[in-house]
């Protein structure tokens, strides 16, 4: 199991980021970082500014930024199959965190203690093998307690991506696994990239983040920037008023020529991880990188969408060069991309995964900070608003090769956790703090 679970890291991290394999010294590229601003490599205390394309950010005062000494990760369980998502039932006061992994199972983690009976079981479904594939997240229905549906977005057995509903039995710690009900099928054409997120946004709506379908390298298919390809996308569907879906008539795309009406945002390579912030209803998009950079879009809780996040042109504030697959177009109209609010280069890591703005208790320095992290060097990141729109970045802390991180999960009191590839969760928490 272990020589398997060491090929599957392998194939994750070189699908998830060529850039592991080219991530050196800047020497073989012909790409020009015309707008980008360095950010320094000074270990695991770092603090920056985000890159921007066209502003330095205000500094914060340091008394407001978070230091390192203050902040540890606690085990609160181990022995999980590679999990890759946690998540909480709206209105469940039973503590229950709903723990997906890779494999195809969803299982209960209730008070440090893993249930025995497994919620779902997918594996039969599931195609897992490769790189990115298996079951990749799960939601809840806004409704659930009224309703008992979730969600779950999958690999199959074919290799494309599904999204399905599957329904609570009455048993609320056991799901009906013959109650699955088909919402969207994707075709991927490669086992890369194959994006692996949905999540409801506070409009109602279902979010679903695909990448750019691979293979690895530049999308040289262009899918990303093809706005009749459903890749390289977030999808926004009404999954709540319609069967299989309906394409919420505010979407972007609705009675536009040239664009599918599902897509709410475009321009991704693999966005790997999203979140709202619960608090202003901004979205946050943590977008997986290619050979230099990591980046995190921020989508303001007033755009109407259609946002083209850039990816193939900019990978990050990066333009990449027409040697690298890159789907460069002379004369590109910058005016038309959104840049990231934040990136940072592969010095300091090469996957990024993207977390949640903090809105807990127990970690008040953090509060309306957003919280993220490297899954190949395994480092904890925080980017905390400095107060005029601007952001400043800091490294909490960094653990290449022994911790994986492979998502952040989030309790229903909004306390935050890392799960890692080697089967363990981690609850982010104050220096100190001991293991439960
Ligand atoms: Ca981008």
């Amino acid at each position: 199991m272990l020589r398997i679970a060491g090929w599957l890291f392998l194939w994750w991290l070189l699908a998830f980021c060529v850039a592991c394999e080219s991530a050196g010294p800047d020497t073989t590229t012909t790409g020009s970082d015309e707008t980008a601003t360095p950010v320094a490599d000074s270990g695991s205390s770092t603090a920056t500014s985000a890159t921007s394309p066209t502003t330095d950010a205000s500094p914060v005062a340091d008394s407001r930024l978070p230091r390192p000494a203050d902040y540890t990760l606690v085990t609160v369980a181990e022995g999980f199959d590679i999990p890759v998502y946690l998540t909480s039932a709206p209105g469940d006061k039973s503590g229950r965190l709903f723990v997906v992994e890779k494999a195809g199972t969803i299982a209960i983690l209730q008070d440090g203690v893993r249930r025995p009976r497994l919620f779902l079981d997918l594996r039969h479904k599931v195609g897992a093998e490769g790189r990115e594939q298996g079951l990749l997240s799960m939601a809840f229905s806004p409704s659930f307690t009224s309703d008992d549906y979730f969600y779950v977005y999958y690999t199959d057995t074919a290799g494309d991506t599904v999204v399905a509903r599957y329904r609570v039995t009455n048993n609320p710690n056991i799901a009906d696994p013959a109650s699955e009900a088909i919402i969207l099928k994707v075709d991927q054409p490669t086992p890369d990239h194959n994006g692996g997120l949905l999540v409801f946004g506070p409009d109602g709506y279902l979010y679903i983040g695909l990448g750019d379908g691979g293979p690895v390298y530049g999308d040289e298919s262009g899918n990303s920037q093809n706005t009749m390809s459903l890749l390289g996308t977030i999808l926004r569907l009404d999954v709540l008023n319609d069967f299989p879906y309906g394409i919420p008539p505010s979407n972007p795309f609705v009675g536009q020529e040239g664009g599918r009406e599902e897509i709410w945002v475009y321009g991704l390579r693999n966005p790997w991880r999203f979140a709202f912030d619960p608090l202003t209803d901004d979205l946050f998009i943590a977008d997986v990188g290619l050979y230099k950079r990591e980046e995190i879009n921020l989508q303001v809780a007033s755009s109407r969408g259609g946002e083209n996040y850039g990816w193939n042109f900019y990978e990050g504030t990066y333009l990449l060069a027409p040697d690298e697959g890159g789907k460069r177009i002379a004369g590109i109209d910058k005016s038309q991309l959104v840049f990231p609010i934040a990136e940072y280069p592969h010095t300091e890591g090469c996957a990024i995964i993207g977390g949640y703005v903090y809105h807990g208790s127990r970690l008040p320095g953090l509060v309306g900070s957003y919280v993220f992290g490297d899954h190949c060097f395994g480092s904890i990141r925080v980017l905390t608003p400095t107060g005029d729109g601007d952001w400043q970045q800091t490294e909490l802390s960094r653990d290449p090769g022994r911790k994986v991180i492979t998502s952040f999960g989030q309790g229903p009191d909004g306390e935050l956790y890392v799960l890692d590839w080697n089967g363990r969760i981690f609850l982010l928490s104050a220096a100190g703090t001991q293991a439960p």
